[in-house]
């Protein structure tokens, strides 16, 4: 039993996030990674109806250390790019980059590593999205894995 914890444990911290698709610098993240990053938090309602405090970074941050368009750049060709978050179940959303532009909106949309100051658990990180301005919790996808810019032009 205290084996397959351990493993648990193993798997959890060998856990990256890619960045990729249409970006200038492709990126494969862990935890240790966004030790340079803000740090950031949020006291929010989550399904369980009980309010807990998510800690993580700016999805806004990872995107410009990436080199996706933001602020004065988001705009003509760069404004039909979506970010379309992959988790490891299969399950699939999309925001679009002025979602989480602060030049376009004060809304965060944040990728959270932790819950009430512990590692999210496994089944839900270790990374997963948080969304608090979004009223229905669908794209609060868990599980992260992928984070790919593509553009809807055809
Ligand atoms: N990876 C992943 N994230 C997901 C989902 C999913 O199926 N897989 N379902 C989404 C939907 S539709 C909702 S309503 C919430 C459900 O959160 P809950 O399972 O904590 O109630 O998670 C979202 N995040
Ligand atoms: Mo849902």
């Amino acid at each position: 039993m205290s084996c397959i914890v351990s493993l648990n444990v193993f798997a959890q911290n060998q856990g990256t996030v890619k960045v990729k698709g249409e970006v200038l610098a492709p990126l494969e993240l862990n935890k240790e990674d966004f030790g340079s990053y803000k740090k950031i938090s949020v006291k929010v309602k989550d399904r369980d109806a009980k309010v807990h405090e998510f800690a993580g970074v700016a999805l806004i941050e990872i995107l410009e250390k990436a080199g996706v368009p933001t602020g004065s750049k988001l705009r003509g060709q760069n404004l039909v790019k979506y970010i379309l978050i992959q988790a490891a179940d299969g399950y699939e959303v999309v925001y679009s980059l002025p979602e989480i532009d602060p030049e376009f909106t004060d809304h965060i949309i944040m990728l959270a590593t932790e819950k009430d100051g512990q590692p999210l658990p496994s089944g839900e990180g270790p990374f997963r999205i948080i969304a608090p301005n979004d009223k229905k919790q669908a794209r609060w996808i868990r599980e992260v894995q992928t984070i790919r810019i593509n553009s809807a032009k055809n």
